[in-house]
């Protein structure tokens, strides 16, 4: 397994110039950063790519689902803003190396509302096709999307991998796989080893946090099941501390983050990585 940050534990949104943050995440000894797209136009790959490559960091492009970016809205002008992201998304993903176009690509995070059936099923039916469509554009990429299911309090939609996996099914896409974020299962499964087996060969990337969103190893989540699940399915693939920065992130709010969880973000960063590692040594 590989780790990384993301750049969302410090900054946002994150821009092509703050190559400080990356050298720091580079000495810090991780393998790859994750690298939120906020705006498309704030990360210019060409720019990055030879600073990544001198830094020995991979990239995994991940998005920033928020407002109208909504592929499950009825509204054209909405879904061809939304699809214009969700585009730009993975041309940086495919300039950046990046193999993962990660989120909850089917909706926003912070929908989450008491809707009837048939809105509900109208709006997944719209996520689907969607998906649909914008798994094609990943295909001519060589990119792969990881729908990221959400806990409760984010979205209405897909919380669960059982509800991924029916995702999966009506999108029927080869480009669309699970990616998996340890904070939301924390929340939503029962059983993370369960959990991680039924995503199986469709996971394509793992985020994780502890219970409370804070540095992995510090809550009450079950990460000897979660390593269970990994290496039931194989899974030698990247895994990613992902939380955010009460002072920085246009996410803090959404995701309701309102406290520290370290002394500092490069601490959390630190302690998080050295907990992985023990974690993921053999035992
Ligand atoms: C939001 O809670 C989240 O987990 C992020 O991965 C959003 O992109």
């Amino acid at each position: 397994m590989q780790f990384g940050a993301s750049t969302w534990l410090w900054t946002s949104p994150f821009t092509s110039d703050q190559t400080a943050l990356l050298e720091t995440i580079a000495r810090m000894g991780f393998d790859f950063v994750e690298l939120p797209v906020e705006d498309p136009a704030h990360i210019d790959a060409a720019r990055l790519r030879p600073v990544l490559k001198d830094l020995g960091l991979e990239a995994v492009i991940c998005t920033a689902v928020v407002g109208e970016r909504d592929l499950s809205t009825q509204d054209p002008q909405t879904l061809a803003r939304a699809m214009d992201y969700f585009s730009a998304c993975l041309a940086l993903a495919e300039g950046l190396g990046s193999q993962v176009l990660a989120g909850p690509l089917y909706a926003p995070v912070g929908k989450p509302r008491l809707a009837s059936e048939a809105l509900r099923r109208g709006e997944w039916e719209r996520s689907a096709s969607n998906l649909n469509r914008l798994a094609g554009i990943a295909a001519e990429r060589g990119v792969k999307l990881g729908l990221e299911p959400l806990n409760r309090f984010e979205t209405d939609m897909i919380c669960t991998v059982s509800d991924a996996r029916r995702m999966l099914a009506d999108v029927n896409h080869p480009h669309l796989g699970i990616a998996l974020d340890s904070f939301h299962m924390n929340i939503e499964e029962v059983d993370f080893c369960a959990a991680v087996k039924q995503a199986g060969e469709q996971l394509v990337h793992v985020q994780v946090s502890d219970s409370h969103r804070g540095v992995p190893g510090e809550g009450n989540s079950d990460w000897a099941g979660l390593r269970e699940g990994l290496a039931a399915v194989g899974y030698d693939g990247k895994v990613s501390i992902e939380s955010f920065s009460p002072d920085a992130s246009s996410l803090a709010e959404a995701v309701c983050i309102w406290r520290r969880f370290a002394s500092s973000q490069d601490e959390f960063a630190r302690k998080g990585l050295e907990f992985l590692r023990r974690w993921a040594a053999p035992v």
